[in-house]
């Protein structure tokens, strides 16, 4: 993609003079933003990651199907976790729908020879969006199967040419304390900062939702797109995304600023790495039509039950790096 595509721009509007402005402008708007460095961290130098992740197309779609029970829609819509709007698992559907998502641009930078601006169309040009059934898992010991619509992060990251100094991609959610209520109150660090290994990101599963069950994400699913990577906890999962940084030192994520003892950078699904405060060798299923919310619990699986991702992490000590 084109800076002047990025920009939305007429090719019989444009000046070179224009594209110059506009970039001075993108410029000017990354400057004026908070540094997303991790900083003062032990986990500041993870291991590099593995050469090369070799995962054919069949394995990855592999990844995207299931037998497994649905959530209804009813409990994946009501029952959330989205800060913004409340701590309790029905402020997010309860509060009132105070997120502008007409236009939504998302701002995307750094180490990349293409830095520019999404709009909802352009992120859908070029990719018919394709329904995914993912699971997500919160830490917190419950989980969802979820069908989600949406197109893979890696070719939409590959349009702004990270250089390689890409090492890790940051991506922030709406700060708006007027359209976000639950901002007022000071439980994170906003605004709300996710991050993934490069290569993590480039991985096939991962994934930018903009739906489930067929319909646009509801303001308390994180409209209007929200990042998807099933193999970690729900928490990485960032919801209405409005920046994408390409960066070389690992990105500071909210969770892990507000309690680094307990939330790692990787984050990813692990039975045998227990939450300080939460088991996670076993998950409460919210599934079915039983009258009650949570199905049997179940045992929790490696990576989340995607074995696809195992070679990201080979050599790691998940441990250590939990
Ligand atoms: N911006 C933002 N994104 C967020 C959160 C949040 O509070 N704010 N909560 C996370 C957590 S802890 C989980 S488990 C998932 C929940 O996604 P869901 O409500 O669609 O099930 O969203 C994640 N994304
Ligand atoms: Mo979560």
């Amino acid at each position: 993609m084109s800076l002047r595509d990025a920009l939305n721009i007429p090719a019989s509007q444009i000046t070179d003079e224009a594209v110059y402005a506009d970039r001075r402008r993108l410029l000017a708007a990354f400057a004026a933003m908070p540094t997303l460095a991790l900083s003062g961290c032990s986990d500041a130098a993870p291991p590099p990651p593995p050469s090369k992740t070799i995962v054919t197309p069949a394995q990855a779609s592999s990844g995207f199907r299931t037998t497994e029970e649905l959530t209804r829609f009813e409990d994946a819509t009501s029952y959330n976790n989205f800060y913004e709007f409340g701590s309790g698992k029905a402020d997010p559907s309860q509060a009132k729908k105070t997120l502008r998502t007409k236009p939504w641009t998302v701002l995307v930078g750094g180490e990349c020879a293409k830095p520019g601006r999404l709009s909802l169309d352009d992120l859908l040009k070029g990719f018919k969006p394709e329904e995914r059934i993912y699971r997500l898992r919160c830490v917190e010991g419950w989980s969802m199967v979820i069908p989600w619509l949406g197109v893979p992060l890696g070719p939409v990251l590959k349009r702004f040419e990270p250089t390689s100094k890409a090492k890790y991609v940051a991506f922030v959610t709406l700060g708006d304390p007027v359209q976000m209520p639950g901002i007022r109150y000071p439980i994170l660090d906003w605004p709300y900062r996710e991050g993934l290994r490069i290569d993590e990101a480039m991985h096939p599963l991962a994934f930018l939702a903009t739906g489930l069950y067929g319909k646009a994400l509801p303001q308390q699913n994180g409209a209007p797109l929200r990042l998807l990577v099933p193999w970690k906890y729900g928490f990485k999962g960032i919801k209405s995304i409005v920046r994408i940084e390409f960066v070389e030192k690992m990105p500071e994520t909210a969770w892990h600023a507000s309690q680094p003892s307990e939330y790692g950078f990787f984050s990813n699904v692990n039975p045998n790495v227990d939450h300080p405060r939460w088991s996670q060798k076993t998950e409460r299923r919210i599934a079915g039509t039983a009258s009650k919310l949570f199905a049997e619990r179940i045992p929790t699986k490696l990576f989340n039950g995607y074995p696809q991702v195992a070679s990201l992490y080979a050599g790691m000590d998940l441990r250590k790096w939990f």
